[in-house]
């Protein structure tokens, strides 16, 4: 019998690479999709050439919709991704992510004991949950989100325990910290600095603005964190799991980076909202600090412990930060020359 997943947020990275994988193992996958007038299938948009792949209308906002389409669909696993996953922006629609990114699980887990599904559950929980405690962090790491976006996931974190404990529900939390790939969103600070390192090198922008340069954070490839949320899934006994690389990167570094397979030696002068990111060859300042950027409140460093992972259902991330960067940026720079810079993935072919 062919499996069937259901994926919210389908539509998104994450969403987009899952749906990817899972077609590959030969199951039938349905997407929940946001509505939108515009087009948002950028990502998937050769998944939906395939007979396996079907899309639904839907909002996390909506709970009949949810359960209608639990109940239609009847899926063996059910992926919770959907999320309004910007840090930055939940401090400008604070209830709107707490609607969509805690009460919006809710409401799938509702659907899903209401219907009395046997159908296992993958929460897209977070690193944002943990604050500024001390690094690293692992499962018994306490919380203390320092954001709407991180204090939202927490609640949601907790009633996919709840669910667990009260109903037998096989729900569990995937505590993930940041992944990154070709297909991350234009507004996080990877795909942001990838895209603007190779607009630099084409001649189509002089420079670029950042926020946060101190920031650390531990960035894996999104490509191998999908695949810890599947093997979470394949086990008897649900569970919470951190993934993580155990390497943090500050901003500053990725940067540096990123310029450097362009060939350009980036030297950093000047302090705070004074820094600025210099090419050594030419002296031209190509990157600065603007203030608007910083948040609130920051986050100053994310380092996870992946330990319990590894042991227990034997991940590992296999991409090393340098090749992450590198994939980054050499697409951009391929999406740059065939004139493509609209930031418009997948449509490069
Ligand atoms: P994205 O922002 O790329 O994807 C989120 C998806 O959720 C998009 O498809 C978005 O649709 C959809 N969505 C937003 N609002 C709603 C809604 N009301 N109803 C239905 N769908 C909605 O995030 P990622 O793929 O990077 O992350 C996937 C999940 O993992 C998110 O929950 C995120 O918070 C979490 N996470 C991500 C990490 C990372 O480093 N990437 C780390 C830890 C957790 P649209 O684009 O149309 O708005
Ligand atoms: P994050 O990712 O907040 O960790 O959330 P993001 O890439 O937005 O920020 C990472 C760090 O970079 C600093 N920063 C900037 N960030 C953005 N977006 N734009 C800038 O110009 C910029 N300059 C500096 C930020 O201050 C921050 O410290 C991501 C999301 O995918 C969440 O959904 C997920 O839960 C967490 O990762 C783990």
């Amino acid at each position: 019998m062919r499996k069937k997943a259901f994926i919210t947020g389908v539509t998104g990275q994450d969403g987009a690479l899952l749906a990817e994988f899972l077609l590959g193992k030969g199951y039938e996958v349905h997407g929940l999709r946001l509505y939108a007038a515009t087009d948002d299938t950028v990502r998937i948009k050769d998944l939906i050439k395939n007979d396996g792949f079907h899309l639904h209308n839907g909002d996390m906002t909506d709970g009949g919709v949810l359960w209608r389409l639990l109940s239609e669909i009847s899926p063996d696993e059910i992926y919770n991704l959907a999320a309004q996953s910007h840090v930055k922006v939940s401090f400008d629609v604070p209830e709107a992510t707490a609607d969509i990114n805690a009460l919006g699980t809710l409401r799938l887990l509702e659907a899903l004991r209401g219907l009395k599904l046997d159908a296992r559950f993958y929460q897209a929980s977070s690193s944002e949950m943990f604050g500024n405690v001390p690094a690293p962090q692992n499962e018994n790491t306490p919380f203390a989100p320092c954001s709407p976006y991180g204090a939202a996931k927490l609640y949601a974190y907790w009633v996919v325990r709840n669910y667990r404990d009260a109903y037998g529900l096989h729900t569990s939390n995937g505590i993930l910290f940041n992944h990154e790939s070709p297909v991350r969103g234009e507004e996080f600070v990877t795909r942001k600095i990838a895209n603007s390192v190779a607009a630099i090198e084409a001649g189509k922008q002089d420079s670029f603005l950042i926020g946060n340069l101190d920031a650390r954070r531990d960035w894996g490839h999104a490509r191998d964190y999908v695949e810890g949320m599947w093997m979470m899934l394949q086990q008897d006994v649900p569970g919470d799991y951190v993934l993580a690389t155990g390497k943090a990167r500050s901003v500053r570094e990725f940067v540096t980076t990123a310029f450097a397979l362009t060939g350009v030696n980036i030297v950093w002068s000047g302090k705070g909202e004074n820094e600025k990111g210099v090419d050594a060859r030419t002296g031209r300042a190509l990157v600065s600090v603007d203030p608007a950027l910083y948040r609130p409140t920051e986050l100053h460093a994310l380092i996870g412990d992946a330990a319990h992972a590894y042991e227990k259902i034997g991940w590992r991330p296999r991409t090393a930060f340098r090749d992450l960067v590198r994939e980054m940026v050499n697409t951009e720079r391929d999406l740059m020359k065939a004139g493509q810079d609209d930031g418009l993935l997948y449509a490069a072919e």
